[in-house]
């Protein structure tokens, strides 16, 4: 399938769910990885609230309308250019839920009952919606009405992106060639934090909200980073080798990597023998020297609210104009409109 667009550039289309606060494994799996590459793609980024509807009893109405704003404002704050990228909420746009209708109509249920998130998800909540099995169906239409190239995502979403392409290339064969084909494009480093007080567990903003010392929030201030840092699991040995430490201590290790850039050699002679007190102190000053600038920037853009909203309400256009015509090119071939 072409692209009809005049750019040469791939397309980047990646998202959020504004659930709850981010967290650094969001930072080094998503969000600085889009940063770091704009300038190599034609990009764009969504808050994917109508995700966050799929635990109701999650959220508030009212937490999400501002959780959304928060999370397009973090993704500006984490470097993303003003100019030159399309952040906007998903919900602006009835495309994404239009296309979503479509594509359930072709998705096998097998497909769905088999993700591990939903698996995962389901066991943990006391009552599930259709939403929740339906998630990826949702995700792959917020990809597939963009003629995306690439999703930049964490290793958890490596099943859905793959899903996203089993999907068009099933409606590709019933109806004709309609959808470019997206790949999943992970990090090297820090593709999964684990979790500080469970470094056998990812990272995962639903956790975090019920257990303080889970992760370090983009948000979080620096007496609350500082105690989650200097309480995260090791063990009782001295061991700061990747390859041999226990898994909490490469989880540590992992994310210096990550914020610093240094090569693996380097941090493995820079901890040799130092005692995990002086890891976790190092990778605190890392984290705060990463955060400072990104936190200011994000007081600066939530401070003028009403530029915020005409943004995002400006990017709703752009993203609607190329949703418009992937939606009307998926209506026509299936007989619909
Ligand atoms: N622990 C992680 N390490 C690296 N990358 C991660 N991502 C999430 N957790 C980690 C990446 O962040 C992006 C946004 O994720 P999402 O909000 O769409 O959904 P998620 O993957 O389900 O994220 P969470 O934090 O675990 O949220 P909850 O608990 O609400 O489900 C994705 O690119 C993801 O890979």
């Amino acid at each position: 399938m072409k692209k009809d667009q005049a750019s040469k550039k791939p397309r980047v289309f990646s998202g959020v769910q504004p659930s709850h606060d981010l967290h650094i494994g969001n930072y080094i799996g998503a969000l600085r990885n889009w940063a770091l590459k704009q300038h190599l793609s034609d990009n764009i980024f969504c808050v994917v609230d109508l995700h966050a509807l799929t635990l109701p009893e999650d959220i508030k109405p009212e937490v999400l309308r501002e959780n959304s704003r928060k999370v397009a404002a973090l993704y500006y704050a984490c470097g993303l250019d003003i100019e030159t990228n399309i952040v906007f909420i998903q919900s602006h746009l009835h495309e994404h839920a239009e296309a979503a209708w479509i594509l359930n109509c072709t998705t096998p249920l097998g497909w769905l009952q088999r993700m591990t998130q939903f698996k995962a998800k389901s066991e943990q909540a006391a009552s599930i919606g259709m939403g929740l099995l339906d998630y990826p169906v949702l995700q792959a239409a917020d990809i597939l009405l963009y003629d995306t190239d690439e999703v930049p995502v964490g290793e958890d979403q490596r099943q859905h992106i793959e899903l996203t392409r089993d999907i068009a290339i099933r409606f590709n064969n019933l109806f004709g060639e309609t959808f470019v084909l997206p790949k999943a494009v992970i990090p090297e480093e820090g593709a999964k934090v684990m979790g500080l007080d469970e470094p056998e567990a990812k990272m995962s903003k639903s956790v975090a909200r019920n257990r303080p010392g889970h992760a370090i929030n983009l948000l979080d201030n620096e007496k609350t980073i500082k105690k989650a840092i200097m309480s995260a699991v090791t063990d009782s040995e001295k061991e700061t080798r990747f390859e041999h430490a226990s898994a909490g201590v490469i989880n540590l290790l992992t994310m210096y990597r990550a914020l610093t850039h240094e090569s693996r050699d380097a941090i493995e002679a820079r901890f040799e023998g130092k005692g995990y007190g002086f890891l976790k102190k190092e990778l605190l000053g890392a984290v705060l020297e990463t955060l400072k600038p990104i936190q200011s920037k994000f007081n600066e853009i939530m401070a003028d609210r009403d530029g915020l909203e005409r943004l995002l309400a400006k990017n709703a256009d752009a993203a609607r104009e190329i949703a418009a015509k992937t939606l009307s090119k998926m209506k026509e071939a299936t007989g619909l409109g």
